[in-house]
């Protein structure tokens, strides 16, 4: 079978995910068409069956925005035709599904249908979509795909309760390759980050507002004060100045260290000792799950769909948002004591072995099986019938 995926090429989770999801589907022997306009972040390796697409988008004087959307449009219905797509797989409705759209309708004029997948990711529906300038777009794109998924049950409601959505939505969690992710701690790396073998946090993120750095730092304050760690904080983005100019202010800049975008994760992970995540809101928090993949338990805010990934007490611990007293003393709790910390670690790793690459990838075959052999070819044939 042959796939496009439609995503954003960045260190974000629906970028991550999509690109994870396509070698995974690679290595399956699908053959999977990237659409976008840079190389996917985690697309690493040489597969013969994954190609990569570049959306060109030409500028002009006239123009203070170029129109990406439509670029998108006309790439897809160029990569469908050549070569022979029989699905695409959107990933963030904004502006992919209605890209996917507008090409699913140039392309019917010749006859061929090409069935649309549109996942939903978070922000794309909680913080941007609802936005009244692009709200009537998303809630239409979404209507007019053939199947519609969520990657959390919450996301799923969230979309119900935002818009008028005529259709069923599948949830398919967010997904980790657990083997992949269980590496040994390299020694030297530890030992470098820790010199006197004390606690290493972590939190990874876009440092949008909607992550609450600030509030990392200030658990992070706090459970140092108590235990001996450091902070590792891995990504970039806006926040980053303030991030930076707050350690300065708590005289925290010998124990933070900022290191930036990276794509080793599975080394930072397997040396993390504690996985921070206090955002406003997380669809998912593929973050923590690929952290718990590497044995590392999670202290996090209690919203969206973060309870159905974190068990209370178990392999982490959850609070209020802006709770930083609350979590701090969470992570305390976590790290004071060797043998519950060991089996908060043991228990991270089995929970997440629930949303394994084996698991959760199969569901997505199943929904390409299933629009392909049913849906699609009624579809096709109508459209026969119609010219
Ligand atoms: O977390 C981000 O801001 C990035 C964002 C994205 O779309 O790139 O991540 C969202 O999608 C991930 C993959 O499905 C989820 O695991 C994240 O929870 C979700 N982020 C938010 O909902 C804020």
């Amino acid at each position: 079978m042959n796939i496009g995926i439609v995503c954003y090429p960045t260190f974000g989770g629906s970028g991550v995910l999509a690109t994870e999801l396509g070698m995974a589907l690679a290595d399956k022997d699908y053959n999977v068409h990237f659409i976008t306009y840079r190389q996917p972040a985690r697309l690493t390796g040489f597969r013969a069956n994954i190609f990569y697409h570049e959306v060109r988008v030409p500028t002009y004087p006239l123009f203070d925005y170029p129109p990406y959307e439509s670029a998108l449009a006309s790439t897809l219905v160029d990569v469908v035709k050549n070569n022979n797509l029989d699905l695409l797989h959107v990933h963030y409705a904004i502006p992919h599904a209605s890209s996917a759209y507008m090409a699913r309708q140039i392309l019917l004029k010749e006859n061929k249908y090409v069935p649309i997948i549109t996942t939903l990711h978070g922000t794309d529906i909680t913080l941007v979509g609802r936005d009244k300038t692009y709200a009537p777009v998303v809630a239409f794109s979404i209507n007019q795909s053939d199947a519609i998924t969520a990657v959390s049950e919450n996301l799923k409601e969230e979309t119900y309760r935002s818009f008028q959505i005529e259709k069923d939505i599948e949830v398919i969690y967010n997904f980790v390759d657990v083997k992949r992710f269980s590496k040994k701690p390299i020694d030297a790396f530890r030992k470098v980050i820790a010199p006197d073998h004390e606690r290493i946090v972590l939190h990874a993120s876009n440092f949008r507002k909607i992550k609450r750095i600030g509030d990392v730092i200030q658990i992070f304050k706090k459970l140092n004060e108590a235990i001996p760690s450091k902070l590792l904080l891995v990504g970039d983005g806006p926040e980053r100045p303030m991030a930076e100019a707050l350690c300065r202010d708590l005289n925290l800049c010998d124990d933070i260290r900022f290191v930036g975008k990276q794509q080793e994760m599975e080394d930072i992970f397997a040396i993390t000792d504690l996985f921070l995540l206090p955002s406003e809101y997380e669809s998912f928090g593929l973050s923590a799950l690929e952290a718990m993949a590497g044995g590392a338990p999670v202290v996090s805010t209690n919203v969206g769909g973060l309870p159905e990934v974190i068990t209370q007490g178990e392999n982490g611990f959850m609070a209020n948002v802006g709770d930083t007293d609350q979590m701090a003393r969470y992570a305390i709790d976590i790290l004071k004591n060797e043998n519950s910390f060991k089996k908060f670690k043991a228990n991270a790793k089995h929970r997440a072995s629930t949303f394994d690459i084996t698991r959760i990838v199969p569901q997505y075959e199943n929904l390409y099986a299933r629009l392909y052999d049913g849906f699609c070819r009624e579809k096709c044939k109508e459209q026969v019938v119609m010219k």
